[in-house]
């Protein structure tokens, strides 16, 4: 096959025999390693998107590889109708490292989502005693949790949530990073309200990073009126932000927290629900589950991803090189009226374009830094995200910042 058509056959076969609920750059990914992916011509590319912040550890790194190798060529799933010997083990570590009783193994982020929204509620009724189904949960607008039916029915993106109705109630939506807004509808209505679920940093909504303080008065007024605070940090976890989770720039132990994504090192589907006894012990054998939940390849995984965290300071690096990137995009900004801000914490930043939502400004920068070698893409219209993997180097941070400000000097509106 002549090496000028791979990328068209490849695009071709998944437009004619794929569902069209993406629209993807127009790159088709063959390798990758660390921060580098390589096109199906072996074109080089640094990964500007880490998956969404799912291979904060790099792609295909030997450790992560090597452990999914080894764990499958010896026992992959068992369900959990018996025991395996590396749930346990994944169980306690990861419990001691996040600081909790215990863990709710599931598979995609959603799922966990789920899990903490049905943890919330069944708490709220047997532990706090609100009435049956009159459970509220309270989240914010412009949140990003996942895509199933209950999810979407707290979504306030029409893209996400029209004609997949009728929606599950039960949710009540509040500004994001709005404090008062918070403490007035606790104070009217706790006696119902079973939790507040919120994302440290809105990723999808364009990497909107709260008040300094938000997130540790947001936790006291929940534990004040005895709502829980859940965390959802499937994207702003592992290392991501410059800390372990990102509640921990305020020193917030959340009452449930949900981990998906870099939990596997982008390896394979793994998220957890953690939280202590007299949350997680209100679920009884039959109650929750799922076929894949602790499965011994997803411990594995896991496990070797978490050493990786440890082991390479990734979150260290996260604060260093995420503080140098966004030093080095404030200097472009301030030689070009394309770029308006930038925002973020640790190595989850975006950068704002000068034009509407609507247009297709941000798009078209992404193709041209596509043709330099760097693969980022717009969310929102006119942001766009800017997340490598946690193993960057200061030297390949400063090749990169180059990078945007070539494309953006060159750019043509
Ligand atoms: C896609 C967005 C990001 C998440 C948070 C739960 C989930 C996600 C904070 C669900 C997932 C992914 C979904 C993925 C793209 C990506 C995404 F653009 F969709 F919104 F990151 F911002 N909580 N986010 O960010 O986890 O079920 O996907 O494992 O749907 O294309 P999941």
């Amino acid at each position: 096959m002549q090496t000028i058509n791979r990328s068209s056959y490849f695009i071709e076969l998944e437009e004619k025999h794929g569902a069209h609920n993406y629209h993807p750059l127009p790159v088709v990914l063959e390798s990758g390693e660390g921060v580098f992916v390589w096109d199906v011509e072996g074109k080089k590319y640094y990964d500007f998107l880490s998956a969404y912040s799912a291979v904060n550890q790099g792609h295909s790194h030997p450790k992560i590889v090597e452990a999914l190798v080894n764990q499958a060529s010896k026992l992959a799933l068992t369900s959990r109708a018996f025991h395996n010997s590396k749930l346990g083990e994944y169980e306690k570590k990861i419990t001691e490292l996040f600081g909790f009783d215990k863990v709710l193994p599931m598979n995609s982020g959603a799922e966990a989502v789920e899990t903490a929204v049905k943890l919330a509620r069944k708490w709220s009724y047997e532990v706090k005693g609100i009435p049956e189904n009159a459970a509220k949960i309270i989240v914010c607008e412009n949140n990003f949790h996942g895509r199933t039916t209950t999810i979407v029915s707290f979504s306030n993106d029409p893209d996400a949530s029209n004609n997949y109705g009728p929606f599950t109630p039960g949710f009540v939506k509040i500004p994001y990073n709005d404090l008062d807004a918070l403490e007035k509808i606790l104070e009217s209505d706790a006696k119902n309200i079973a939790a507040f679920l919120v994302e440290p940093i809105q990723g999808e909504a364009g990497v909107y990073v709260p008040d300094a303080g938000y997130l540790k008065s947001a936790s006291e007024l929940c534990k004040k009126h005895n709502v829980l605070f859940i965390a959802d940090e499937v994207q702003t976890g592992i290392a991501r932000t410059g800390k372990l989770i990102a509640c921990h720039h305020e020193n917030v132990q959340p009452d449930i927290l949900i981990l998906g994504k870099a939990l596997s090192g982008g390896m394979y589907p793994v998220s957890a629900v953690l939280a202590n006894n007299e949350i997680m012990n209100v679920i009884h054998p039959g109650q929750h589950g799922s076929t894949f939940g602790g499965n011994p390849l997803a411990c594995a995984v896991a496990m070797a991803a978490l050493d990786v965290v440890e082991e390479e300071n990734l979150s260290e690096r996260a604060e260093e090189l995420g503080q140098l990137f966004r030093n080095e995009i404030e200097k472009i900004i301030e030689k070009t009226d394309l770029i308006t801000g930038v925002r973020g914490k640790g190595l989850l930043n975006a950068i704002l374009i000068n034009d509407t939502p609507e247009s297709s400004t941000a798009w078209n920068l992404c193709l041209k830094l596509k043709e330099n070698g760097l693969l980022a893409k717009p969310t929102h219209g006119n942001i766009i995200r800017l997340a490598p993997p946690l193993v960057i180097t200061e030297e390949q941070i400063l090749h990169c910042a180059r990078i945007i400000e070539e494309t953006i000097t060159d750019f043509k509106k």
